[in-house]
């Protein structure tokens, strides 16, 4: 029967690093049954962002980058001997499980059945690292645009009037719509403009040596949670070590 396993060694190739992308399934039901606010709800944001500090602990990825119910996991080692179902399976399960955990620290309202994400691997070589990253970084951006519009006009219009007057109307369009209501997206904060970053960084710890009774320095990591993130670039990812 062993034989019937015709995926357990399906092998990424060693070559790549690779970008893991986890999203919530369902997670549009999920947010109107628990009452998220529009368009952005804090504790869902802080929620996620703990799931990927677990993330960031439990797989030592260079780089974890989320918005809405997605999360990118950049790994410069492949793990699990590079099989691709063993990769997927755990890290959806554990995104899971952390949100699962976590919910409670967050929300009131029980979760109302057990909540899922899928796991895809993307394959990348090192000079396309900051391009994938800057194409969800885009996908951001135009989340918060829309997200904003449409709270807006759900805000004057029915639900029906407010879809099919957003369809009509580009992000330049609707960037000009809110500013006239005196709503201006340049003012919102840069978590929900541009995604938030986990990676690490080292400390200064300034100590002493008492046996040559002199000052030392050491360093310690720790994960950073960027909420001031820039226009991705390599420069970004340059200086940031992570690539
Ligand atoms: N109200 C609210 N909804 C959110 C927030 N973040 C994510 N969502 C929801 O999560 C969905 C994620 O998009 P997508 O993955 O395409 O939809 P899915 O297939 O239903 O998971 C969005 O469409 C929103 O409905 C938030 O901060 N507030
Ligand atoms: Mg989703």
């Amino acid at each position: 029967m062993k034989d019937y396993e015709i995926y357990s060694d399906l092998k990424i190739p060693k070559s790549s690093s690779i970008i893991l992308r986890v999203d919530g399934r369902s997670f549009h039901n999920l947010a109107s049954k628990i009452d998220l606010i529009k368009p952005y709800d804090e504790n869902f944001a802080n929620l996620m962002a703990d799931v990927c500090e677990d993330i960031l602990k439990e797989f030592s990825p260079s780089f974890v980058y989320t918005f809405s119910d997605e999360i990118n996991i950049l790994l410069n080692e492949i793990p699990f001997n590079q099989r691709l179902e063993k990769i997927d399976s755990v890290v959806a399960s554990f995104t899971s499980s952390s949100f699962t955990l976590n919910y409670s620290n967050y929300f009131e309202k029980p979760l109302y059945k057990p909540i899922s994400f899928d796991c895809r691997v993307i394959p990348v070589n090192k000079n396309e690292i900051a391009e994938y990253f800057k194409w969800r970084q885009d996908e951001a951006w135009r989340n918060c645009v829309n997200g904003y519009g449409i709270w807006f006009l759900k805000s004057k219009y029915s639900s029906k009037e407010a879809n099919d007057r957003i369809s009509g109307l580009k992000g330049k369009d609707i960037h000009e719509m809110l500013f006239n209501e005196g709503i201006n997206l340049n003012d919102v904060e840069n978590w929900k403009k541009r995604g938030m970053g986990f990676y690490k960084k080292q400390k200064e710890i300034a100590g002493f040596n008492k046996k040559e009774m002199t000052p030392n320095t050491t360093y310690r990591n720790y994960i950073y949670r960027d909420l001031d993130l820039p226009i991705f670039s390599d420069r970004f990812f340059n200086e940031m070590d992570i690539i």
